[in-house]
């Protein structure tokens, strides 16, 4: 059905029948799927440990060529407060004994690098997840803020499908898109299993995009990502698999727009607010995928915590990798 004035298709109406896991773990609850990572599924993901190798999967923070951030966001700004200059200019004197020190300070969009989505950050209609009203995200995110996550961290089986190489591309284009067959076809391809509890990884190579060919070629006339994009099957599959998180090297882990309906970010109305699946986006996986490729390997121990903002709409995360 479409908005009576626009003829534009609402997510009330595309996504009347989805499943939700609202009420699942309490009326309280505040970190949805991450519930299904208790002790059993960290050591899961321990067991997926055979070499040692180690991979961090956060993008730099204030790069020199910028930071590749949503439309309408800006990349961070460092500013030194102190250095050795404060020094040498007679500003500051040494701490007693000699010690000298630099202090500095970033401003920031909490979404504007590698992060994890508060599942409060995206809703439509009145709700957030689990119910709670949509008015307790004024002035901060009272409930399902971002701090909620980073106090119980992520820690499980990691599975990354690089739907680029499955391709044969380097990068993925710009509103190029894969469901859940694809998904399932770049795993078989690739020798692993998709488990239940899995945190799931998609490379598409579209972050390389920014740091290899600069922001013109990114962003393009109209910014339109890659990516997952919805369909019924696709959230059926993340609700009966139990998936806990979706990761990806793009800036919204979804294609922008969804051709059939014209809604932008569907995904994150039907896993995020309502199957409450942790989102992290723009990660750097280039490293670990060209290594999975060398050695075989796709599964993973994986590790992550959001930086601890209280009522945070999202926050800064460096995951880790070990195989
Ligand atoms: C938006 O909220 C628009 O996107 P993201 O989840 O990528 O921050």
């Amino acid at each position: 059905m479409a908005d009576t004035h626009t003829g534009q298709q609402t997510l009330i109406d595309v996504l009347a029948q989805a499943p939700k896991n609202w009420g699942r773990w309490g009326e309280d609850d505040e970190i949805g799927a991450l519930n299904f990572l208790d002790a059993a599924e960290a050591l899961r993901g321990v067991a997926q440990v055979t070499s040692g190798k180690v991979f961090t999967l956060g993008v730099p923070i204030g790069a020199p060529g910028g930071d590749p951030v949503w439309p309408g966001r800006s990349g961070a700004t460092r500013l030194m407060t102190q250095d050795r200059s404060h020094y040498t200019a007679g500003k500051l004197q040494p701490l007693p004994g000699g010690l000298e020190y630099a202090d500095d300070y970033i401003t920031a969009f909490l979404q504007g690098s590698s992060q994890y989505d508060a599942l409060g950050h995206t809703w439509y209609g009145d709700e957030i997840y689990n119910g709670f009203a949509a008015e307790t995200t004024t002035g901060g995110l009272a409930r399902c803020g971002v701090d909620k996550i980073a106090r119980h961290g992520i820690v499980g089986r990691g599975v990354l499908v690089d739907i680029a190489r499955h391709r044969g591309k380097e990068s993925l284009e710009s509103g190029e898109t894969f469901g859940v067959g694809d998904l399932e076809a770049a795993a078989d391809a690739q020798g692993v299993a998709l488990e239940s509890h899995d945190n799931l990884l998609i490379r598409t190579g579209w972050l390389k995009v920014f740091y290899d060919h600069g922001a013109e070629a990114f962003y393009g006339e109209q910014f339109v990502e890659p990516g997952l994009t919805y369909s019924p099957e696709l959230v059926d599959w993340f609700h009966q698999r139990e998936i806990v998180s979706l990761s990806t090297d793009s800036i919204a882990n979804e294609v922008t727009v969804h051709a059939e309906t014209g809604i932008a970010l569907p995904l994150h109305a039907a896993l995020m607010r309502n199957l409450g699946v942790l989102f992290s986006e723009i990660l750097w996986l280039e490293e670990l995928a060209a290594d999975c490729a060398d050695d075989g390997q796709w599964s993973f121990l994986y590790a992550a915590a959001p930086i601890n903002i209280v009522g945070g709409t999202g926050a800064p995360v460096n995951p880790v990798v070990v195989k």
